[in-house]
């Protein structure tokens, strides 16, 4: 018999929200397939580095801008494709705008669930700080990082809006403890998905 397609989690929130943190945890625990999309785009960077179109992504995302959508979806894909019959997937820090949600179900599926962070601007920045101290991406400078707060203020509410209204996400205060807003999200996941 044709097995059920994965089921699929997006987990979208401001730079700091503790979308990587959340989705590794959601991953962990139902046995579900981790994608980032922003490793995803770094990691391919570095593989190609004499490459025009990539040194010109790089640098879109050393200042904190977005990659382009079509770029970026098609990286999704291949990623898709490597990933054997699995229970589920988890994609992080896709997708960042309302045109790339619709290119996303157009050219992809409807997710399962949508699971947003939703953060306060002050913790955003003393997250990122911080991490800035202990690891350093490149775009963790302070005027690569006002861009990408400034383009998610730009871009979550409409979003949100999107998938709001297609009955398809959740919001979590993301301002508490990691195991807090662990605990939030995974109560919603045994009642969406299972
Ligand atoms: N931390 C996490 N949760 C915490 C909590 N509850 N309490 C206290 N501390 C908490 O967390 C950030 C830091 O906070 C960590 O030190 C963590 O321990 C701590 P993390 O889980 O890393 O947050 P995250 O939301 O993943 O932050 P990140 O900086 O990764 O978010 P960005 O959205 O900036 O990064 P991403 O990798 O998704 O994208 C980077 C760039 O890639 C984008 O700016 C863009 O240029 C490009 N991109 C695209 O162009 N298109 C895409 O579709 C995706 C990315
Ligand atoms: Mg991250």
């Amino acid at each position: 018999p044709a097995r059920p397609r994965p089921k699929i989690i997006l987990v979208i929130g401001g730079p700091g929200s503790g979308k990587g943190t959340q989705s590794l945890k959601i991953a962990e625990r139902y046995g579900f397939n981790y994608i980032s999309v922003g490793e995803l785009l770094r990691k391919k960077i570095h593989s190609t580095s004499s490459n025009r179109k990539w040194s010109l992504i790089a640098k879109i995302i050393t200042t904190g801008e977005l990659a382009p959508q079509e770029t970026t979806i098609t990286e999704i894909k291949q990623r898709l494709m490597q990933i054997p019959d699995e229970e589920g997937i988890v994609i992080d820090g896709f997708p960042r705008d309302v045109a790339q949600a619709i290119s996303f179900e157009d050219q992809i599926c409807t997710p399962d669930l949508v699971v947003f962070l939703a953060c306060s601007n002050q913790r955003l920045k003393e997250r990122l700080l911080k991490r800035a101290e202990q690891q350093g991406r490149p775009d963790d400078n302070l005027k690569a990082t006002q861009r990408r707060l400034m383009n998610f203020k730009q871009n979550a509410i409409p979003l949100v809006k999107y998938f709001q209204e297609k009955g398809l996400i959740i919001t979590f205060d993301a301002d508490r403890d990691e195991e807090e807003v662990f605990f939030d999200i995974s109560l919603a996941v045994d009642s969406k998905l299972f």
